[in-house]
């Protein structure tokens, strides 16, 4: 490649992202691994080994690896591990809300991540007390994680507060609230973002925070990340009802059931194309956030575009 005034110049080399989520998904499932095993003792065995099924059957573990991610552009110098057991405390609350959300009092899920859900192995009962100790557990966990990382205890507590934010009423279950109130009724734009944006974005956007803030990163920095992270937040959320129109249960591992449970999505309300268009704004709006914080962030810039490209 030449900039044409002479002097040829090196394309930067591509960013390889699969290499990438390879290795940190790995890495965040020996985080969680960790995270369990130093829990086991404190909870009834049936409870420990629910939640153990719970977290540990796969996932993309999309929030704790965009959290080191953040940490990473941020600046962060902590070393693997120790990012990885704070960036822990993410997948806990993720893989609760996933236990509670298959439970025959919501979704009546029998179907996750290619397998039976927590409480078909399980039970009702011990599921529910096992989602429910995760969330202690997680909060712990992002407290002594960010300790651990070096960060002052004023940081240290703000990384645990963020937490508790996002996955609160104003937040994580407040949009759960919204979704099931929502059900067999028509959802117009501004509802259906605002459900979205407590639902799943403001986890996803508290991942991003996070990282900078144990990072130690400057407003600027931590505003320009979570900004990113309000974009793919919504991006995600259109991919998802796309993935839930298009793609199949074996793709998916889990049944498709947006149009079963009468629920208003982005596909119903932009079709097909509008929705993949609207999701790829999304994108560009999270790159742009990182180009006004001043962040090169490659691997930020490609989770972005995974996040709507992805197949489950
Ligand atoms: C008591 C009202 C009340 C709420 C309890 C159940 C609950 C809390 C919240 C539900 C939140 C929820 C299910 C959000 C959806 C999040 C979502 C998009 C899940 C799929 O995430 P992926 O694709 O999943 O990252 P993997 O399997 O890859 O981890």
């Amino acid at each position: 490649m030449s900039d044409g005034g002479g002097a040829p110049t090196q394309a930067p080399p591509a960013f390889d992202l699969a290499g990438y989520l390879d290795r940190e998904r790995e890495a965040a499932d020996r985080a969680l691994r960790r995270c369990l095993e130093a829990w086991r003792d404190e909870l009834p065995s049936d409870v420990a080994e629910a939640a153990r099924y719970g977290v540990t059957g796969g996932g993309k573990r999309l929030r704790p690896v965009l959290c080191v991610a953040a940490y990473r552009s941020a600046g962060g110098p902590g070393g693997a591990e120790q990012v990885h057991d704070m960036a822990a405390s993410l997948e806990l609350i993720h893989a609760y809300s996933l236990m509670h959300d298959d439970l025959p009092c919501m979704d009546d899920a029998s179907l996750r991540r290619s397998r039976a859900t927590t409480h078909r192995v399980h039970g009702v009962e011990v599921t529910t007390r096992a989602g429910a100790a995760l969330i202690p557990m997680a909060v712990l966990t992002a407290l002594r994680g960010a300790r651990t990382l070096g960060c002052d205890e004023e940081t240290a507590r703000e990384v645990a507060r963020t937490l508790c934010r996002a996955a609160g009423a104003g937040g994580m279950v407040g949009g759960q609230v919204l979704d099931l109130l929502g059900e067999g009724r028509t959802l117009e734009g501004a509802e259906l973002e605002r459900l979205h944006g407590m639902k799943t974005g403001a986890l996803l956007t508290a991942s991003l925070g996070m990282g900078a803030q144990a990072a130690g990163a400057p407003s600027r920095v931590r505003e320009g990340v979570e900004a990113y992270g309000r974009a793919i937040g919504l991006a995600f959320q259109i991919a998802d009802d796309v993935l839930d129109a298009t793609a199949t249960r074996e793709e998916l591992g889990k049944v498709p059931s947006d149009a079963s449970l009468e629920k208003s999505t982005y596909v119903a309300l932009h079709g097909l194309e509008g929705a993949r268009r609207k999701a790829a704004a999304e994108v560009d709006r999270a790159h742009s956030a990182l180009d006004r914080a001043g962040l090169e962030a490659p691997a930020l810039r490609a989770l972005a575009r995974f996040v709507v490209e992805r197949r489950r």
